[in-house]
């Protein structure tokens, strides 16, 4: 019984050690952000993503710091940090910013014709922001992009408190013709009904689900009802953390058209991505 209770206290101490560890990693970030994005140790990375006729469609932008002296910082800790102390929006922006840049200098150096548009990772703090959509649509504007070469990724969780308020700015968006797209799909708790009435273009399969698709007949059966509920609502359904081909032969059976994932390819910086995806696939350039 002794043991007992000093196992039970040294599990509370040791949880509580690295709760403390995290508090203070998470601060330490928090003091860190400002003077990177400053002295930009940011870049972005891109995930190609693909059709079933394993056309390149798109990419996912990934945000990536490198701290000089701690490396690669872990793009949850240092995204969660961001979006507590408010450094996401100016993070955010940049991110939209360079993404835009960046695709206008693939459009001009020529892309394939598949090739539709990136999908850039929106954060809560930042979609709620009053002015999103009209800095968003500057970000676009100053690069001679149009706003559908632009899918804005929000995740489920955005839609659990003031639903009222993100349906209208996703309307908003929608009217002015960006692509909406509802990330990490199927771990919040949307219902079929309010799904069907939002202004969405496309749904994310979340790679939980994807992942445990050979092993897991409940994740199956998730996958195929996420997979015909976008058929059935008219929009797009795109699988990520597609790692096997067993994984890929499953979703193109139920009908999911396009992937994301290991499979094809990790997320890579710009030149790479160009030299891999496109310039590796030289037929069918569009100019
Ligand atoms: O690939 P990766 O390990 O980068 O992604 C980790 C998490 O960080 C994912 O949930 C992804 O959506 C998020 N993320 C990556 N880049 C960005 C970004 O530019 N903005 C936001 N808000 N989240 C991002
Ligand atoms: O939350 P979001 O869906 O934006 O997260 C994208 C994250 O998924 C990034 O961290 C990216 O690096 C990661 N990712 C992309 N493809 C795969 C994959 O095939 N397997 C795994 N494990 N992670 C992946
Ligand atoms: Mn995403």
């Amino acid at each position: 019984m002794y043991r007992a209770k000093e196992e039970g206290r040294a599990t509370v101490r040791l949880f509580s050690k690295v709760m403390h560890e995290e508090i203070e990693q998470n601060l330490s970030l928090q003091m860190l952000l400002p003077g990177a994005l400053q002295e930009e140790q940011f870049m972005l990375y891109f995930q190609p993503q693909f059709n079933h006729r394993q056309e390149l469609i798109g990419a996912e932008v990934l945000l990536r710091w490198l701290e000089p002296n701690l490396g690669f910082v872990r793009p949850d800790l240092f995204i969660r940090a961001a979006e507590e102390s408010g450094q996401i929006v100016p993070l955010g922006d940049w991110v939209i910013k360079k993404a835009c840049e960046q695709l206008k200098q693939w459009c001009d150096m020529g892309l394939p014709t598949s090739f539709e548009r990136l999908a850039v990772n929106i954060s809560p703090r930042q979609f709620m922001l009053e002015d999103f959509a009209r800095r968003v649509e500057a970000r676009v504007e100053e690069a001679g992009l149009k706003p559908n070469q632009l899918e804005l990724e929000i995740t489920e969780g955005m839609l659990l408190t003031r639903l009222d308020q993100v349906v209208e700015k996703m309307r908003l968006l929608h009217e002015m013709g960006f692509y909406m797209a509802l990330d990490d799909f199927g771990t919040g708790y949307s219902s079929l009904s309010y799904l069907s009435t939002l202004p969405l273009h496309k749904l994310k399969i979340d790679q939980a689900f994807v992942r445990d698709i050979g092993r897991d007949k409940n994740d199956r059966v998730i996958v195929e009802t996420i997979i015909s509920m976008a058929n059935h609502l008219d929009m797009d359904v795109i699988a990520e953390g597609v790692e096997e081909s067993h994984q890929l032969e499953f979703l193109t059976s139920k009908g999911c058209n396009q992937y994301q994932g290991y499979y094809f390819g990790k997320p890579v910086p710009a030149e790479e991505f160009y030299q891999t995806w496109i310039e590796g696939k030289p037929q069918s350039k569009n100019n």
